[in-house]
This record gives structure tokens, sequence and C-alpha cells, in this order.
């Protein structure tokens, strides 16, 4: 058979494939591989058949969040109809938020075995962004994997944009598994953060292949803010806190590999671990790798790193991508499937470091919805990692909007994670441990140690109030709070938070 010859189009003509009402499947978990220069093309395509009264909404599906130029960009002219695992794109969320898109809030390790089955239909489109796609079909991926591997086998065609800008020998980090159905699985053969199980490409049928776009861009990846002192003194609470179990030995002489989710906080704590003298040098088995990942392996500090997307500023990313002979061995970048798949977090017995938006006096905790109706981004990897790691700790700083909002509630106004899965919560005011602890001890536990001073007396005369029984709840003000910030503004209006 000769081999396959792929059509060159452009954007606007791979656009030009996708009708109103596809799902498509593109490439991304966060903007790292995220596509962009088909999400451009259909953003205008879309604003010109509003323009002309035309219908064209489309459902998306991308590994995780993504770039500006997919859903900040599509959400903007309204072309989003339905989106799912995740996002984190303003003028997306302001859509879900009213009503406009649908969005299914997902555990990203569950997406591509959902998609695969055929739960959300036949995937009309995958729109994948790779360095090199062979005549016979072996796609080389850039910045993520994400579930990218899944799209290109399932979706019915592919249009592939291959982006000059990421450099080929990225293959070399790259370590693609697509899982059979679960009934016919075996154990995931991974033992050590490192070991590798796969293939260095995403497979396609070249037939499938309806065209290549050329582009040459990079990630655009934001700069984080700089450390601020909140996020130093949650980032120490949860040092001293390892180190106490390292010296109890409940975590091993050589450390236990971390999961860190994204953030201010998340990259504080990082910093904080790799900086700390008496923590060993560690492991990570994450889903995403940003600049502290780097600059800690640069360190020694680090000694190597598991995920499914190079989260890396510009710089950051051209500097891994000029020293491959250093990262190739140090960096394995895995399907989503496979980075958060419980199973491996079971084996692993990882420390999973997670972000809150609040958390309640039992430990339940909400990561997503603000008074329980806004959507913030989403769940994320954050349930896939916190339910199966060894060590699962919540980060949160104890009150947001300059002290307006307590992030320690008598109940959380919608609930991510619950009591059975938290165990240790942390915010600048301190940590705490909830192993062992009936339902009265933890609620004392999480107001002295994490609530801030000026909401602790509502807490605790909340609880006093409350009905007795094995949790104590007075469900006649359990949401007292969320209802004052809904109507003033403020959790306990005239309060003062220094
Ligand atoms: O608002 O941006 O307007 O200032 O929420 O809060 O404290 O800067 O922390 O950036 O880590 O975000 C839970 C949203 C925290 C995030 C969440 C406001 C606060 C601020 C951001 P401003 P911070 P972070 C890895 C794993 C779920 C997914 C996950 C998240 C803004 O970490 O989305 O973990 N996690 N995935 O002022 C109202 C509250 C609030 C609040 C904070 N109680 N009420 N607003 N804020 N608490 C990622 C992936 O899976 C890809």
């Amino acid at each position: 058979m000769a081999p396959h010859r792929f059509a060159t189009l452009t954007a606007d003509e791979a656009a030009a494939l996708i009708p109103d009402g596809a799902l498509v499947g593109f490439s991304g978990f966060t903007p790292a591989g995220s596509a962009k220069a088909v999400p451009r093309a259909l953003t205008a395509r879309a604003r010109a058949l509003h323009a002309r009264g035309e219908s064209y909404r489309l459902r998306v599906l991308a590994g995780a969040s993504t770039g500006k130029a997919l859903d900040e960009e599509l959400a903007g002219a309204d072309a989003i109809a339905w989106r799912a695992p995740y996002q984190s794109s303003p003028a997306l969320r302001a859509q879900v938020n009213a009503g406009r898109a649908r969005f299914v809030d997902m555990h990203l390790s569950s997406v591509p075995q959902m998609v695969a089955a055929g739960e959300f239909g036949p995937l009309d489109v995958a729109v994948v962004e790779c360095t090199e796609v062979t005549p016979d079909g072996r796609v080389y991926l850039t910045s993520s994997v994400g579930a990218s591997p899944t799209w290109l086998q399932c979706a019915q065609r592919v249009v592939l944009e291959v982006n000059r800008w990421h450099a080929p020998r990225l293959r070399e980090l790259t370590d693609v598994v697509v899982l059979p159905p679960p009934h016919h699985r075996s154990p995931i053969a991974i033992a050590h953060p490192m070991d590798r199980i796969g293939w260095p490409y995403a497979a396609v049928d070249p037939r499938k292949v309806v065209g290549v776009v050329e582009t040459d861009e990079p990630d655009g990846v934001p700069a984080f803010d700089a450390t601020d002192g909140t996020s130093e003194r949650i980032a120490g609470h949860v040092v001293r806190f390892l180190l106490g179990e390292l010296r109890a030995g409940r975590i091993p002489r050589e450390f236990l590999p971390v999961q860190a989710g994204v953030g201010n906080v998340a990259n504080a704590v990082l910093r904080a671990l790799g900086s700390d003298p008496d923590v060993p040098p560690f492991w990570m088995y994450s889903e995403v790798l940003q600049d502290a990942v780097l600059e800690l392996m640069d360190e020694g500090k680090i000694l190597g790193a598991s995920t499914t997307a190079l989260t890396l500023t510009d710089p950051a990313m051209a500097r891994l991508s000029s020293d491959l002979d250093r990262y190739a061995s140090r960096v394995v970048l895995r399907p989503q499937e496979v980075s958060n798949h419980p199973e491996v977090i079971r084996r692993l017995a990882l420390i999973s470091l997670n972000a809150a938006l609040e958390v309640d006096v039992y430990g339940h905790v909400n990561s997503t919805h603000v008074a329980g109706t806004q959507l913030v981004n989403g769940i994320g990897g954050s349930g896939d990692f916190a339910r199966n790691a060894a060590v699962p700790i919540f980060v949160a700083p104890s009150t947001a909007k300059g002290g307006r909002i307590s992030t320690i509630v008598p109940m959380c106004s919608h609930v991510d994670h619950n009591e059975h899965s938290t165990r240790v919560i942390v915010t600048e005011q301190g940590l705490a441990d909830l192993r062992g602890l009936g339902p009265d001890e933890r609620a004392a536990a999480i107001i002295e140690s994490c609530a801030h001073p000026a909401y602790r007396d509502y807490l605790l005369r909340y609880l006093e109030r409350a009905r007795v029984g094995h949790l104590r709840h007075d469900l006649r003000t359990c949401f007292e709070l969320h209802l004052n910030l809904v109507e003033h503004g403020a959790m306990l209006p005239g309060l003062r938070v220094e």
C-alpha cells in the first residue's frame, strides 16, 4: 500500500469541516498542548454564522482546561453548548453560571473510559496538536498527553495541528498507553513514578485524518503571582506536618511521591518542601508540572516527575526543550487516564496537595461552587488524587475576599470531597489532622486550628446550638453564612477581619 499523504489545510478550511452541534475532542490539559489555530478559526466561523442568524455551537471535550484560544474565545463567541470535564475560563464560567452553556464536572481519570464507551455519544471530530504525524499514523504529541490518545482512537474524523514551536524531542518524555475496556484490564504495571509502560506516540488510523494544519505558537501558560505570606504560612504548616510523619515513621525515610494541584498555594508548598534541608529529595506523580518543579529538579530536590501536562511558562518550556539530554530521563508524560489512575495513586502511596474553596467543620470540602451555585473551575483531578492518596492534604486561606468570606463554614454549600476522603486540612492559621477523630473532635480541631479567629466564636456558637446527634447540625442556620454572603456581600456583615 502506498504511504498515506495527508492534506494540508488552513485553519479555516479545517473549521469548515466541523458542523454545528458536533462533539469535538480537543487536545490540551491546561494550556499545555492545547489546540490553537483550529479553535480560533471555529470562533471566527461561529461569529460569522451568528451574524447571519445561524446557529453554531459545539459540544467540547478537552483533557482538562485549555489555552485562551479554545475555551475563552469560543465561549466569548457563544459557541460552546456543552463542555466537559474541567474549565478555568472566565468567559465560559460566566456562560455556565448564566445557564447558557452546560458543564459536566468530572473526575479527569474517568473521561477517556467514558468517551471510549460512547457515554456522550459518538465523538465526531478530534483536533489534536502534535509535533509530527507519520504516514502510518504515529502522532507525536506536544506538551501534554491528556486524553488525546483516546480522542484519536475514537473520533470519526481527525484534524492535526502540527506545531513547529514545540521540540520534536518531547517524544522522549512521552509514554502512551490506551487502556482496554475495564473488564479486559490487567494491573497497570507502574510501581515507581518513572516506570514506562507504553510508546512515545499516540496512534491514529491515517484514513480518518482529514487534514493537517501547520502552526508555530507557544502554549502561553501565564506566570504565577509571587508567593504571598498566606501561602508561605500554609506551606510552613504542611512541611512541619510531613516532617513529623517522617520522624514518626509513617512516611518512609526516602519520602513518598508528591502530587500538587495548580495554583499559588501548591507552588508555595512545593518550594517550601524543596528548600527544607530535612525533607529528602523526592519524586512527583502528578497531573501538572509547573515551573517550580523544574527549578527544584535543577536543584536536585525533585528526583523526577510523572505528569500528563507540562504546564510551564514559555521561557521554562523553552529551557526544558533545549536541555532534553538532562530532562528526558527525569520526566514522564502520560495519558491522564494513567497519571490520575486510582490504582496507581493508591499503589504509589502519594502525598496529595489540593486547594479547597471551603471546608466545613466535619471536613467535607467544596472545591468548585461559591455559595453552592457559582461554578469556579471544576473538580479536575483533585478527587482522583485525594480519594486515593496515602496522605491527602487540602489547603486554603482561612478567609477570602478581604475577610468577607470564611473558608471554614458550618456546612459546605456544595461537596466535592467528603469527610471519608479528607484527612488533613491546612490554612495559614494552622493544620487539623483529622485521622481517627470522631465528628465532635473533627469540628473542634478544624475550628481551633484552621478557622480565622474572627469567625471562631460564630462557629463554636453554631455547634453549641446545634441538635445533638452523631453529627451536630442546626438545619435552620447551617447556611446562614452563605445566605448573608449572597444577600449582603459578606458572611458576617459588619465584621472587620484584620
Ligand atoms: O479569587 O481570583 O478573584 O482573587 O477563588 O483562590 O486562594 O487564589 O487559590 O488559585 O488555588 O484556587 C479551589 C478555585 C482555589 C482551585 C480553587 C476565591 C479567591 C480567588 C482563587 P480572585 P486562591 P487557587 C489540579 C487539581 C479545584 C480543581 C483542582 C481549584 C479565587 O484550586 O479550582 O484542585 N481547585 N484540581 O478569592 C468565594 C470562597 C473562596 C473564594 C477562594 N470560599 N468563596 N471565593 N475564593 N475561596 C488542576 C487540574 O485538575 C487541572
